[in-house]
């Protein structure tokens, strides 16, 4: 998919790092929890790579009570206290690289690059809202004021905070979240995604060996409806940063209004229908190799990734031409190992509903083209891409979080009704654009509804600091991850104002 190799030197360290008897057990207070014990599997092979145990109620009532006593005292320690353990905590994550890139791949089936790319993204998150802890979170900021008088601003923690992540980047998301919500000065309790303990395991115990209190950090695996659900209607929470579906969105924001606790910060990151605009004068090679990666890397498991391809009529033939072309090259199969581009389905469930998605538009006679699957290792859960025809770009209706491109195509002297259309979806994540007329790409740009443009380029991936990455509408709430001002979500501002004139003094 174009993306820059991997070191042979780095694939023999992931070899020897990985570990086969993980148990990701609750944390709570620095100490690890007993519990059932439950199968972790390879969603290449189906094999076990590792155990969990789901934190019951005493166990998240324990996490909550620690947690609310510890928060003032972190909050009270300043940004630099905190930046230090996170730096620090960034340093051992690419010192331990290989174990962090060896569970990327076997508890979440990511390939060898995508891996990597997870690991260095987990690292800048650490390092960034470090940075921004240290500016922001250490000295109270100025404000103007009439003579006489001191003002000033400071930001703290705004308490106990839940952080709710994913699968799907299992560590770049999850130590994402709970980075940002330590750097602001919270207490958090971190709940990662039932397919993926064991990698946000070792992510809490790295976080912990670099420093963090074992009061302030605790980690709650376990399911969405009963752990993640325990943490959202716990009456002594403050916020909740989720990145997920929309639909559990919707269910943690019902679970927060319900509570007699206080009025609750809600940052959610959810699901897209990305679209991506074609004109007749893009480069038919640049949006190929571009379409494809978008839609396909990570077997289409990433938020941002390009569901809708809209083409310009006049050139549409040549175009999915090429785009078939571009998908028939990629090789499905074994995320181990460097040549492979699309890895497996995260489970079987996942992979069933995206394959009788494809099987019905097969039946209705939309599907284009299919990529070959060859050489598949025996047990996991893949699906080959797909490309499926829609007549209208209106007939995507949801979300489909596999390695699925749909495409439709567009009149010329239509481009605006294209927009309100794509718009209209009620998503609002990426867009793509490929044109060569800098005009259409600022009017596309300044009248789509989404968080995040990509313009003549592939619409996946977003650099820390670069790209704030997030969308709005059913696409999430914001601010954007990755950005200067998601941090100041996390925090409660609080002014003084002081006389400093002799007699108020
Ligand atoms: O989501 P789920 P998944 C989106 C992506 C897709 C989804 C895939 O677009 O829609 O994430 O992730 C917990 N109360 N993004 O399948 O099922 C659950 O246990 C509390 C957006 O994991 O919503 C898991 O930990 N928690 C994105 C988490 O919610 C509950 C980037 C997510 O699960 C719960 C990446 C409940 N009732 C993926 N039910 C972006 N926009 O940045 C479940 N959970």
């Amino acid at each position: 998919l174009g993306e820059p190799g991997v070191p042979e030197a780095l694939v023999a360290a992931i070899g020897a790092a990985r570990r086969g008897d993980l148990v990701a057990a609750p944390i709570v207070g620095g100490a690890s929890r007993k519990g059932k014990a439950e199968a972790v599997r390879n969603p290449a092979t189906g094999a076990v790579v590792g155990q969990v145990i789901e934190a019951d109620a005493a166990t998240v009532a324990d996490a909550v009570a620690a947690a609310r006593k510890a928060h003032d005292n972190w909050s009270l320690a300043g940004g630099a206290f905190r930046a230090e353990r996170l730096e620090r905590a960034a340093d051992l994550l690419e010192e331990q690289d290989a174990l962090f890139l060896g569970l990327a791949i076997d508890e979440a089936g990511k390939t060898l690059v995508d891996a990597v790319a997870e690991v260095r993204e987990a690292v800048d998150f650490l390092r960034y809202y470090a940075g921004q802890a240290r500016a922001d979170f250490t000295y109270p900021v100025a404000l103007p004021g009439p003579t006489g008088e001191r003002n000033e601003l400071m930001l703290e923690g705004k308490g106990v905070f839940v952080c709710i992540s994913p699968w799907n980047f299992p560590l770049a998301i999850f130590l994402g979240q709970v980075s940002a919500a330590l750097a602001a000065g919270n207490a958090v309790l971190a709940k990662p995604a039932e397919q993926t303990p064991l990698i946000a395991h070792a992510a809490v115990e790295l976080l912990l060996e670099a420093g963090i209190p074992g009061d302030v950090l605790h980690y709650l695996p376990g399911r969405g409806e009963t752990v993640g659900a325990a943490l959202t209607s716990h009456d002594d929470i403050i916020g909740v940063a989720f990145t997920g579906s929309t639909e559990v969105a919707r269910m943690i924001n019902r679970s927060l209004a319900g509570r007699d606790g206080p009025i609750a910060t809600l940052i959610a990151e959810t699901g897209g229908a990305n679209a991506m605009i074609v004109d007749s004068t893009a480069l038919p090679e640049q949006v190929a190799r571009d379409a494809a990666a978008s839609a396909f890397q990570s077997a289409g498991q990433r938020c941002s990734a390009l569901r809708l391809l809209c083409v310009q009529e006049d050139v549409a033939g040549t175009m999915i031409e090429m785009v078939a072309g571009a998908m028939a090259e990629l090789n499905v199969g074994d995320p181990s190992i460097l040549a492979t581009d699309v890895g497996p389905i995260i489970d079987e469930e996942a992979r069933a509903n995206i394959a009788a998605y494809v099987a019905e538009a097969r039946a209705a006679g939309r599907v284009i083209a299919e990529a070959q699957r060859t050489d598949l290792p025996t047990g996991g859960y893949f699906v080959p891409p797909a490309l499926i025809r829609l007549d209208h770009v209106t007939d995507l209706k949801r979300e489909i979080f596999g390695p699925v491109l749909h495409v439709a195509t567009w009149k010329g002297g239509e481009l605006d009704a294209l927009i309100d259309a794509i718009n209209a979806s009620g998503y609002g994540l990426t867009l793509g654009v490929h044109t060569r007329i800098d005009g259409v790409a600022a009017h596309i740009a300044a009248r789509a509804a989404v968080g995040n443009v990509y313009v003549n380029r592939n619409q996946i991936g977003a650099i820390v600091g670069s790209q704030p990455f997030g969308g709005r509408g059913l696409s999430g709430t914001g601010p954007k991850a990755g950005g200067p001002h998601y941090l100041h979500r996390f925090a409660e501002e609080k002014s003084i104002s002081t006389d400093i004139t002799a007699a108020g003094g």
